[in-house]
């Protein structure tokens, strides 16, 4: 009997690690799959392995811990053979700042697969393997991954970070979490009989609950998230984990708990968000930032809130020209502004790319729950609005035939009685936890691929400046005109406007030297036919410069003495270029 009784636990801990495919326990290897979500641990190996099959491009960090001592990992992508990490532009990429979005992990760990299993074979990811340098932490909360998989949860349930608070002031922390009352690994729902309930069964379909019109009988009453009453207050659920929201907790535009929700007690006390600052902080390199979250199906921009104002024209465009063609990669995705089209906050973690590191970032919010389709064709979706359709009689409706037909039955549970401890005779069903912001397996495939050709797009723009020397003319015995154009054919110019007119770190550095050499004057060259020069009164020899995207920027120096003219050109992002001119 204790044998059969191990033998049965056994067999449920494989069958919970293997329920419908979601996630598998298989060995990992390269190139890795997507046909199923990585646990935590699973991720981990995942980067592991990618490492230990490319150990020339790649370095795995941990970058920090988490308040529950789970490691945070770093994969950087580099090529030492075209040069150090830091002389290149540096494309960042996270996901998973939210414990349950769990799909952005998969893009993370798609994009370095792909650019680590493609480079040498296909042209395209050769040469950006080559240009750039990559640091992708494909779970920034680690804590919320690992909840996610092994507790009982809802779609949206376990985003924040383990710090225990007590959110309802009795003395106790986190001492009422929702329960999976019939084991099953999922929250769902519990619902009541009830003649003076809001709600009747719907007669389409009669797992749904419509609301009742006025002087109509009532059927059911909703009683809100599985659970029972733990602590006995007298209240069900009324404190789980948390919460600090780790998006709410950056180290610019922070604001208090009573602004901002989720705030933390300063910013940066989430230890695991403190090392990934530290971590970027190292990296000054970085130019592009995209952060991936779920749902919606949106590209969004910053500023997180009006009161900062407009993003500098000039970074506008950069923005739009990447926005609106990853609105092209990914069918459906809108490129948004994070403040005026969906919500303002504080302490965001894009704000801090944009105004701290200088970077432009994108929040890519991965799914649209209109994908999940069951319907004529002929039907119109014109007007269909994912952000505001989803909850919809007519959408739960469809929504329950795709799960029917499609994806197998397996996004949602029949409601079944239950003997509850206050309520009596409850029913408990509905959405499971890998159902409503995360594809069904089958298609997380595409999602993952064009997400991450959206990265792909936007690391081909990091700038790439060349230097010309267009012009060396002898104008005296002992005296030359010295022209230099520095070009740059991609969309990001070479430092943003915003770090600029902030003054957010040093200009590019256009650098004249050489033995025996004096240079006299020089100057960013603004007309070169009526030779218009702004020139630079003190140190000429040193100018700081921005090349900008689709552009050029060109100087003029006046030189004495003859030998070899050495013009460096150094920038924290678009890398150095030397050069030697004959004088
Ligand atoms: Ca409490
Ligand atoms: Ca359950
Ligand atoms: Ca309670
Ligand atoms: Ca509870
Ligand atoms: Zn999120």
């Amino acid at each position: 009997m204790k044998k059969l009784l191990k033998n049965i636990a056994i067999l449920t801990v494989v069958l919970l690690l293997s329920v419908n495919g979601y996630s598998q326990s298989d060995d990992i290897k390269v190139p890795l799959r997507f046909d199923h979500y990585y646990t935590y641990d699973q991720v981990v190996q995942a980067l592991k392995v990618l490492h230990k099959a490319y150990p020339d491009l790649t370095k795995l960090e941990v970058v920090g811990k988490s308040e529950e001592n789970r490691e945070i990992y770093a994969l950087t992508i580099n090529n030492p053979k075209t040069g150090e990490e830091l002389s290149k532009p540096g494309v960042y990429v996270d996901g998973n700042i939210h414990g349950n979005e769990i799909q952005a992990s998969e893009v993370c760990l798609y994009f370095l697969n792909t650019l680590l299993t493609k480079y040498g074979n296909n042209e395209k990811i050769t040469k950006l393997v080559d240009k750039n340098a990559y640091y992708v932490i494909p779970v920034v909360n680690v804590d919320g991954r690992c909840h996610f998989f092994t507790d009982a949860n809802t779609s949206s349930s376990n985003r924040g970070l383990r710090r225990p608070k007590d959110d309802d002031r009795d003395g106790l922390f986190d001492e009422d979490f929702p329960d999976d009352l019939d084991g099953d690994g999922n929250i769902c729902r519990m619902r009541k009989k009830d003649p003076f309930g809001k709600y009747k069964t719907d007669p389409e379909d009669p797992r749904l609950m419509i609301r009742v019109k006025p002087g109509e009988k009532g059927e059911w009453t909703r009683l809100g998230q599985e659970g029972i009453d733990n602590d006995g207050d007298g209240r069900v659920n009324e404190d789980s984990e948390g919460y600090v929201d780790p998006n709410r907790n950056w180290g610019f535009n922070w604001a208090p708990q009573y602004v901002q929700g989720g705030a933390g007690d300063y910013p940066l006390s989430g230890v695991g968000l403190k090392g990934i600052a530290d971590f970027i902080m190292q990296k000054p390199n970085i130019i592009i930032g995209y952060a991936f979250h779920n749902s919606g199906g949106m590209f969004l921009r910053g500023p997180s809130t009006k009161s900062q104002g407009k993003f500098h024209p000039k970074d506008i465009e950069v923005m739009d020209y990447l926005g609106k063609n990853n609105e092209k990669i990914v069918p459906g995705y809108r490129y948004l502004i994070s403040w005026k089209d969906l919500y303002s906050t504080y302490g965001d973690f894009g704000d801090f790319l944009d105004n701290i590191i200088g970077a432009y970032t994108f929040v890519g919010e991965l799914f649209m729950s209109s994908t999940e389709t069951y319907r004529d064709p002929e039907q119109k979706t014109e007007e269909e609005d994912d952000m505001f359709r989803g909850s919809s009689n007519e959408r739960n409706r469809e929504k329950l035939k795709y799960n029917d037909h499609v994806a197998m039955g397996e996004l949602y549970k029949e409601w079944k009685e239950y003997d509850h401890p206050t309520y009596g005779k409850i029913e408990i069903g509905g959405w499971v936890k890998m159902s409503s912001r995360l594809p069904h397996p089958f298609m997380l495939q595409d999602l993952v691929h064009r997400n991450a050709s959206a990265v792909i797009f936007s690391a081909e723009q990091t700038p790439e400046v060349e230097m010309e020397v267009f012009e060396v003319k002898k104008i005296d015995k002992n005296l030359s005109r010295v022209r230099i154009r520095l070009v740059n054919d991609k969309a990001m110019p070479s430092i943003s406007y915003h770090s600029v007119q902030k003054k957010a770190y040093p200009k590019d550095i256009l650098k004249l030297s050489g033995q025996g050499i004096k240079i006299i004057s020089g100057g960013q060259l603004t007309d070169n036919y009526r030779d218009k020069v702004n020139y630079k009164e003190y140190k000429p020899e040193v100018q700081f410069c921005q090349v900008p995207g689709f552009g050029k920027v060109e100087y003029q120096f006046l030189v004495s003495g003859k030998g070899n003219l050495v013009i460096e050109y150094e920038s924290m992002k678009a890398g150095k270029i030397k050069k030697q001119v004959k004088l």
